[in-house]
């Protein structure tokens, strides 16, 4: 039995959640709040002190993109083609600058120091901005239309989709939809993938109420 620890948000796990839930193997979902995430932490549970883990029966591992690639292998969702597992791993490790610089507004307590510094990402020459550019640049050249330009969907796809839709959920004060609605390959890429049968098969329950709406087909329509 696997188990997958995190917050009750998609995050940094949900990647994981897809994969794992498409892989067939036996998995829990386990949500935590900040007490238990504590609690872990001084009992030596997390072995980089941060969340997400997968606890499995050889041990635990900890990393989100290192726990993704190993669920997408299980999965199925890592290229067999050196070059093109190689290129998913690229598009992984590239996408790290617009995650550490969300993550510098996560422990602001003023909120309007927290949208400001928030809006600054989407200036002209802020992080995000420069990343939703990047984004949008290479999806405008990858011939298949999955980020990394593979043959099928891979673990890149699963976290492009998840982790960059979701900072358009309203979540995240400051943030909002209409500041991706400007890239056009960026919400055609959308498409594609909230449409994909398994993605949305994955979703299928999910409404527009819930924190996930960023991830149903048209949701950026
Ligand atoms: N590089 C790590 C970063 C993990 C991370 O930043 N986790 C956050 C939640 S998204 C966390 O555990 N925060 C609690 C804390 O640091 O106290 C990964 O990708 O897994």
């Amino acid at each position: 039995m696997h188990r997958l620890i995190y917050f009750p948000v998609p995050g940094r796990a949900e990647a994981s959640r897809i994969a794992l839930s498409l892989s067939g193997i036996e998995w829990e979902d386990v949500e935590v709040n900040g007490l238990e995430f504590n609690k872990m932490k001084q009992e030596g549970k997390l072995p980089w002190g941060m969340l997400p883990i997968l606890q499995t029966k050889e041990g635990t591992l900890a990393e989100s993109s290192a726990i993704l690639r190993y669920a997408g292998k299980v999965a199925g969702l890592v290229p067999e083609d050196p070059f093109q597992a190689a290129k998913v791993d690229e598009f992984i490790d590239g996408m790290g600058p617009i995650a550490r610089a969300m993550d510098t507004t996560f422990g602001i307590e003023d909120v309007n120091e927290r949208i400001r510094l928030r809006k600054q990402l989407f200036e002209p020459d802020g992080a995000a901005t420069k990343a939703l550019n990047l984004y949008d640049e290479k999806l405008g050249q990858s011939k298949s239309g999955w980020a990394a330009n593979t043959d099928a969907m891979s673990i890149a796809d699963l976290k492009l989709f998840t982790e960059l839709f979701a900072f358009f959920s309203g979540t995240y004060d400051g943030i909002e939809k209409s500041m991706v609605m400007g890239y056009k390959n960026i919400l055609n890429y959308h498409q594609k993938v909230a449409n994909e049968e398994r993605i949305k098969n994955h979703y299928e329950g999910i409404t527009v109420e819930d924190i996930r709406w960023t991830f149903l087909p048209g949701a950026f329509e």
